[in-house]
């Protein structure tokens, strides 16, 4: 009688420690999801002055200002540029202000004004 009554409770207690654990999954999960999709999504902002622009390799030189989301300083460099239409808005010596996310090993210009 005794151990009939005291496995529901055993039952029972093990089912509010799964019930805690799923809760806590669903705190951490999303959390984390959320900021790796922020990290993935929201693009990193600078601005900086076009050096060169290689049309055929799709690349333009930047020399560009601090990148406070990626901890950068000011440094001259090369950018992927993979949407061709943004060559339109690139000229030698031309200040810009520039979105661009890391793909794989390339950092990809996303947006130019
Ligand atoms: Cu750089």
């Amino acid at each position: 009688m005794k151990y009939i009554a005291t496995l529901p409770l055993i039952l029972g207690l093990s089912g509010i420690a799964l019930a805690q654990s799923d809760n806590m999954d669903m705190k951490n999960m999303p959390g984390m999801d959320m900021n790796q999709k922020s990290q993935a999504a929201s693009p990193n902002e600078a601005v900086g002055v076009v050096k060169q622009i290689d049309r055929n390799k799709g690349m333009v030189t930047l020399a560009h200002g601090p990148v406070k989301s990626l901890g950068w300083p000011a440094m001259t460099m090369s950018f992927t540029v993979e949407n061709k239409a943004l060559f339109d808005k690139l000229a030698p010596g031309r200040k810009v202000r520039f979105e661009f996310v890391k793909q794989g090993g390339k950092y990809v210009i996303t947006g130019l004004e």
